[in-house]
């Protein structure tokens, strides 16, 4: 009887993949299960001739091991000479083979961080080259060559050159000293600060790996809310173990600075830049820093926002701040990235008349503001002002992380300013920890978006790395997903996210549908079915969460704090840009904030070929028409609907998407393992249910206004709007306190 079970247990795990918990990411190195590819690897790589003369290049080698150990389940041993199906990795000055075959402008051409890929015949024998003129270029040409087994591609023939279009591609944590984290739906922090810098958790390493492997070069550790504490000696010893953990991988740490520290740890008895004791101050505090961490990056800055003090507070300006804090990290080659999400307590004000005047805690009377137009208005005058090692960090739209925005007119309207990209990987308004939305197809929508700057197809993505106006330091940040969870995403899908920043970080022309085809066969099968199913589920996604939450360009009508859920009734919040009311405007009329001439004007920010397209209600991509018009409930959509129809359509639309999504997920129950299968199936679960409340919620609610009947064909809302009202969820995560 026992050996009957055991032999129908084999058969059992020999179809069903062994239980997997998700921690090793993309980098599984699972043995590649296709006969025919096995043989031609196995062919193909004998062996590695690799010098590991530096920490990077001994990281890159131990690597290359692993992954070929795993991917072909046979040792792979050293070579001394180079025979058929060598592998010879390194850069001109770890390898005399390299520093023979290469000339010196093909590796230069490459940069810092470029490599080649090449199989190649020495002496008649078939050998594979990983080089560059780095040896973080090795790294992450390694990295690539595994990636390139991984998807099970031809390698017989390979001759790649691959440099990042972009300088700096951080992610930032917002994680706070005590450990919770802003946003965060994946856990606590990754980073144990109390053990710290003794304790060195093994997830450092594999956080690095995981980052190495998609060309993540920089991580800032701490919040944008930020505490000053983390400039102390305590905390930066700890700091400095991250980075050594981090070095060989070509990471850089950068920290958040909060605008007050010589207040605060200084003693000083003012923060004014343009103060020379303050100016002193931190010009010796970064001088401290780089003796603990030579290669510091330097800083992330969220000044006069929400609360956060800046230069402002001292009548100076964002440049005036970003300068000093500049002048002291130049020496050491460190740079400012000065944040553009500001939205102050003197709110913006505009001549326009169209809202009613509330009072804002500090008894500031906001009439006719627009949070829209504020970043704008407030970096704008300052381009060509800041110093040279200064990029300002603009979030991807004008608002704040939402479903769908337009891009942030920013882009585009400072030509002598480095703008640096900020996207958000948590889901804050995504479904935080339980949506499966792959943000790739938001990011490319951003990143291939023309802002008409000099011309036609000056699109974002050339505007961030350079190309357009020749800025001579580029980045991209990543708002990171990532916590102490097992899985370090928390929704297995989240890693996807992660993913695909970095990939794209590396090359903004890269697909969405590549990056997930890449991601999935690392992370779950190569099987067909399995990628063609995971691949349109992810492709959807995106739009799914758009119509069940943010139809037709609404915006910013969650629920207050935490943001989970809707809350398109909130409007008793203190400041009027908090409130939901404020930004769908929904009355007897009609919906939407008219931000054309005749409403706050900020369309005028945009050049006039981009507000061409959108100034129409007729005309606009019916996918903004909220975020620039209010229209009539009876306004004509394009299906012929009216508007109210086609939002109730919409809604229905986002609810479908979710169940289809969970239909195809459904038949994947044979081909992936168990635990990842169950709990996708769960959150696939949630979302469903959340998609519905989203909608009826979202639906009664509006109704109050369109008067309208829910079109017949459709689910009705099972409560009334008063329970939808009604419910809280004060412990909601995500609401990091700020310490
Ligand atoms: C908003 C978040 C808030 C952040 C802020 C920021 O709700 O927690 O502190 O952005 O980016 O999205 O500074």
């Amino acid at each position: 009887m026992k050996r009957i079970f055991f032999f129908f247990y084999f058969i059992l795990s020999a179809l069903i993949a062994t239980a997997e918990d998700g921690y090793n990411l993309w980098l599984r190195y699972n043995k590649i299960d296709n006969g025919n590819l096995l043989l031609q690897y196995s062919s193909r790589i004998s062996g590695i001739q690799f010098n590991n003369t530096t920490a990077t290049l001994k990281v890159a080698k131990e690597e290359l091991e692993i992954g070929l150990q795993g991917l072909l389940a046979k040792k792979i041993p050293d070579q001394i000479n180079i025979v058929n199906g060598s592998i010879v990795a390194g850069t001109p000055s770890s390898s005399a083979f390299i520093s023979a075959s290469f000339k010196n402008k093909e590796l230069s051409d490459l940069g810092k961080e470029g490599f080649i890929i090449r199989t190649a015949k020495s002496n008649q024998k078939n050998i594979t080259i990983i080089t560059a003129n780095t040896d973080v270029g090795v790294l992450y040409g390694v990295f690539h060559f595994l990636r390139l087994l991984q998807t099970h591609q031809n390698i017989q023939q390979l001759n790649i050159i691959s440099v990042p279009k972009i300088q700096n591609r951080i992610l930032d944590h917002w994680d706070n000293l005590n450990r919770t984290v802003e946003r965060g739906y994946s856990g606590i922090s990754i980073w144990n600060w109390h053990e710290l810098p003794d304790y060195i958790d093994q997830r450092y390493i594999d956080y690095a790996r995981a980052n190495a492997s998609i060309g993540i070069n920089g991580t800032v550790l701490t919040n944008v809310n930020a505490n000053a504490l983390v400039l102390t000696k305590d905390y930066l010893v700890k700091a400095a173990a991250l980075a050594n953990v981090f070095r060989p991988y070509g990471i850089k740490v950068y920290l958040t600075a909060k605008f007050s520290a010589p207040l605060e740890i200084g003693g000083l008895k003012t923060a004014d830049p343009l103060d020379a004791s303050v100016q002193n101050w931190w010009k010796q505090k970064v001088d401290e820093i780089y003796q603990y961490i030579p290669d510091f990056g330097g800083f992330l800055v969220k000044a006069n926002s929400e609360g956060q003090p800046g230069p402002q507070n001292y009548g100076r300006t964002h440049a005036d701040g970003a300068n000093m804090l500049a002048d002291a990290l130049a020496p050491h080659n460190g740079i400012v990235m000065w944040r553009a999400f500001v939205y102050d307590v003197r709110v913006q004000k505009s001549t326009e008349n169209f809202d009613s005047s509330i009072t804002d805690p500090n008894a500031q009377t906001i009439a006719s503001a627009d949070r829209f137009k504020q970043a704008y208005n407030e970096f704008k005058p300052f381009d060509g002002k800041f110093r040279k090692n200064v990029l300002v960090q603009v979030k991807n739209g004008p608002i704040d992380f939402q479903p769908r925005e337009p891009f942030s007119p920013l882009f585009g309207a400072m030509p002598q300013t480095p703008l640096m990209m900020e996207f958000q990987l948590t889901q804050e308004y995504l479904g935080q920890g339980t949506h499966l939305v792959y943000e790739a197809p938001l990011f490319k929508e951003v990143l291939d978006a023309d802002t008409y700057t000099n011309a036609k197809g000056s699109t974002i993505a050339k505007i961030i790395d350079g190309s357009i106006d020749n800025y001579s330091i580029t980045g991209i940040a990543g708002v990171a997903n990532i916590g102490n969870e097992r899985n370090w995403t928390n929704h297995p899908f989240g890693q996807a996210n992660w993913y695909a920043f970095g990939r794209l970080a590396w090359d903004h022309d890269l697909t969405a549908a590549q990056i997930a085809d890449e991601w999935i066969k690392q992370t779950f099968s190569n099987n067909k079915q399995v990628v063609n199913t995971i691949e349109k589920i992810m492709i959807a996604s995106r739009e799914a969460v758009v119509n069940y939450m943010t139809p037709l360009g609404l915006h910013h009508i969650m629920a207050t704090g935490h943001h989970y859920g809707p809350g398109p009734w909130v409007d008793n919040l203190a400041r009027a840009d908090w409130n939901p009311v404020y930004y769908h405007h929904a009355d007897l009329f009609g919906i939407g904030f008219d931000r054309t001439a005749t409403g706050s004007n900020a369309l005028a920010q945009y050049k006039k070929e981009v507000s061409d397209q959108w100034k129409d209600s007729n005309n606009i991509e019916e996918k903004y028409l909220l975020w620039f018009h209010h229209v009539s409930w009876n306004h004509k959509m394009n299906s012929g609907k009216n508007l109210w129809g086609e939002l109730c359509a919409k809604y229905q639309e986002g609810v479908d998407s979710v169940r289809w999504m969970q239909h195809q997920w459904n038949g994947l129950k044979n081909f992936i393992d168990e635990e990842k299968f169950q709990q996708v199936k769960m959150f696939l679960s949630i979302q469903g249910k959340e998609a519905v409340w989203w909608r009826n919620a979202c639906l009664l609610y509006f109704q109050t206004f369109s008067k309208m009947p829910i079109p017949a064909g459709y689910e009705k809302p099972d409560h009334i709007l008063e329970y939808y009202e009604s419910l809280k969820f004060p412990y909601a995560p995500g609401n990091g306190g700020n310490n």
